[in-house]
């Protein structure tokens, strides 16, 4: 369908800025979480410095002790060991608190590894996956009609991955990014300004270049990411369709097809593998200029005495290497805010999509539905510009068994649809009991209204749960009488396990037409009061079409039942016929009324007459 659709076109805001201040605003939400792993990554960087400071410092101490004349060792933190200590005892403090930092950094990083996983992965992605789950739920049936499945399902895992990345991708580093250049920065300065000064030179280039890198790369990530669905998509294809690929004998032309799809995604890759060659060689070029400044002029100060050996220059050099790397992080985090505007939106258009179908503030309650359904000039369209209804208006009455006729297309489906409120008219309005349907509660309506689909739709679990997918709590015998009823008790105790044999996905391992007697079953488990059926006999063959209507006479009493359907046994037990062409009711009345009088019903029936049964309906014109 088009999805130039003004009604249903989510109405939000999803301008980058505003997207950013509702990413903050999750962020924000969760600012316990955020400030905890902040404060570990605090600790961590505080803990790296200080073993840099001891390593930097025992080294000054051993040079003093092995190196006459020297300088003595600057000592940090204000502390200076006892005088009787001798150098190698300090050396070995030394050690022991490089040792000591390292294990109490590697607990802190334990510790953050489990906050950080809390926070994100238990904390925001699930709170995000159930948010766009929950609205899915309550989404109509347009949506569903708007976006494939692929795209919903990549919504609901992938992209909601895309925006907790804002967060721990985004603010949180970015916070880190800044808090640890400044650190940095202050203490090279502290060390000597004019070496930070003639080592930093180079930092402006490293970091173009990454921002630069990550320009190019970037789309090419995401043209990648589409090859591959694309490529999925083809194989997804291939196996669903399988006994059409087969059955028309097409498996050169389908592995041609993935081939080309494989093909793309390496051509691609490849391009993206040469670039990222290209580009590290080149940073790392740029890292050992910085070590020839360092080593050149850091050294000079050295030998001249201005800058200590290891406080000085190892220190300094240690932190160098830090700054740079937090440098070329800044590219991988502008990577992250463009991902994550991407996945936000495509997360938030679901969760702002307008929930076009729901119930009202205050609905109408009836202590019991007797089942009069009246449309009221009612029109409908998928798109609003193409009726695929027109006008319709009929009363059936209550407990009345109506059958609807009509050629494919004619729109006897979406006719049933208006009933349960899977989409509501453009036009008109539709009356349970003379009330409008937009005036019941949105669950109640549709619990006392049995459909069974067209194409049924089974759950990979057992057969019993199937049939009381709509009231769980049913007993097995209820089941079991269910079952019966649709004809589907037979087939189903043939199987050793019985009702409790698991189904496949879709329910792949029966029949068609064991299938929609599962879904009649389904339906009539409900005991609801209006019961539809979309052609429900059409995959069974007519005897046991004759046993399902036999049986279904009683469960059909005493509720308003619609069943769109072809055969003239059907036909012939409604209390109404309901013919629909292209969207019109063009004639209505009983069976032998219609068999009476010249128009589209009479021909369609006279075909089936002659073909299916030996004698005539002649005496009927
Ligand atoms: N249609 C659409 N979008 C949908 C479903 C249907 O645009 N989600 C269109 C296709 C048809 C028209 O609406 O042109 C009527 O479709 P129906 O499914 O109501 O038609 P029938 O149920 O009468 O046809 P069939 O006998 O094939 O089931
Ligand atoms: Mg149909």
């Amino acid at each position: 369908m088009s999805h130039a659709d003004p009604i249903a076109e989510p109405s939000a805001d999803l301008s980058n800025a505003a997207l950013v201040r509702r990413m903050l605003a999750l962020a924000w939400k969760y600012r316990f979480g955020c400030l905890q792993i902040i404060a570990l990554q605090g600790v961590l960087l505080v803990l790296s410095v200080v073993g840099l400071t001891m390593l930097g410092t025992a080294i000054d101490v051993i040079r003093h002790a092995a190196v006459a004349g020297s300088p003595s060792p600057n000592f940090p933190f204000g502390w200076t060991p006892p005088s009787e200590w001798t150098p190698y005892r300090v050396a070995l403090v030394a050690a022991g608190t490089v040792l000591v930092v390292g294990l109490v950094r590697a607990l802190f990083s334990f510790w953050l590894a489990i906050v950080v996983a809390r926070v994100v992965q238990l904390g925001i992605v699930v709170a995000l996956r159930s948010l766009v789950y929950d609205k899915l739920q309550r989404l109509g049936f347009r949506f569903f009609d708007r976006h494939t499945t692929g795209s919903i399902i990549n919504r609901v895992t992938g992209d909601v991955q895309s925006v907790r990345l804002f967060v721990d991708g985004v603010v949180i580093p970015v916070i880190m990014v800044l808090l640890s250049l400044v650190l940095y920065f202050v203490y090279m300065l502290r060390l000597h300004v004019g070496l930070t000064l003639a080592c930093l030179a180079t930092m402006p280039v490293t970091w173009l270049l990454s921002v630069r890198f990550s320009r190019k790369v970037r789309p090419a990530y995401e043209r990648n990411r589409d090859l591959v669905d694309r490529m999925v998509l083809t194989l997804t294809e291939n196996v669903r369709g399988v006994h059409v690929v087969k059955g028309f004998g097409r498996e050169p032309e389908e592995i041609a097809k993935f081939d080309q799809a494989s093909g793309a995604v390496r051509t691609q890759q490849h391009w993206i593998f040469e670039q990222v060659s290209r580009y590290t060689p080149t940073v790392e070029m740029l890292s050992s200029l910085n070590q020839a400044v360092l080593l050149g002029y850091g050294g000079w100060l050295v030998i001249q005495g201005a800058l200590p050996l290891g406080g000085g220059l190892i220190v300094f050099s240690g932190l160098l290497q830090q700054f740079s790397s937090q440098v070329t992080r800044v590219a991988g985090i502008i990577n992250s805010v463009q991902q994550s505007l991407t996945g936000a939106r495509r997360v938030f258009e679901i969760v702002d999509a307008p929930v076009e179908i729901s119930s009202p503030a205050s609905p109408v309650r009836l202590p019991k539905i007797a089942g009069e359904l009246v449309f009221e000039n009612v029109s409908f369209g998928y798109d609003p510009t193409k009726p695929v209804l027109r006008n319709v208006s009929l009363t059936i009455k209550p407990g009345q068994c109506v059958a609807l006729v009509g050629a494919t297309g004619a729109g006897k489906t979406s006719l049933l649809s208006l009933i349960p409120r899977f989409y509501d008219p453009t036009a008109g309005r539709v009356l349970l009991d003379g009330v409008d349907l937009r005036q019941f509660e949105l669950d109640e309506l549709r619990r006392s209204i049995g459909v069974v689909f067209q194409e049924s739709f089974l759950f990979s679990d057992t057969i019993a749960a199937n049939i009381a997918f709509g009231r769980p709590d049913a007993t097995p015998e209820q089941v079991e009488a269910a079952a019966r009823i649709a004809s589907a008790d037979e087939f189903i105790c043939e199987y050793p396990q019985g009702y409790e044999t698991k189904l496949r996905e879709g329910g792949s391992n029966l029949s068609g037409g064991q299938r929609q007697r599962l879904a009649i079953a389904r339906a009539l488990l409900l005991s609801p009061p209006i019961l539809l059926m979309d052609d429900p006999t059409a995959a069974v063959d007519p005897r046991t079409e004759h046993e399902i209507l036999d049986a279904m006479q009683s469960a059909m009493q005493g509720r308003t039942t619609i069943v769109v359907a072809h055969r003239l046994s059907m036909l012939r037990r409604a209390d109404l016929v309901l013919v629909l062409d292209d969207g019109e009711i063009v004639d209505q009345g009983t069976h032998e009324e219609l068999m009476h009088r010249p128009g589209p019903y009479r021909k369609a029936a006279r075909i089936q007459v002659d073909f299916n049964e030996p004698e005539p309906l002649e005496r009927a014109s």
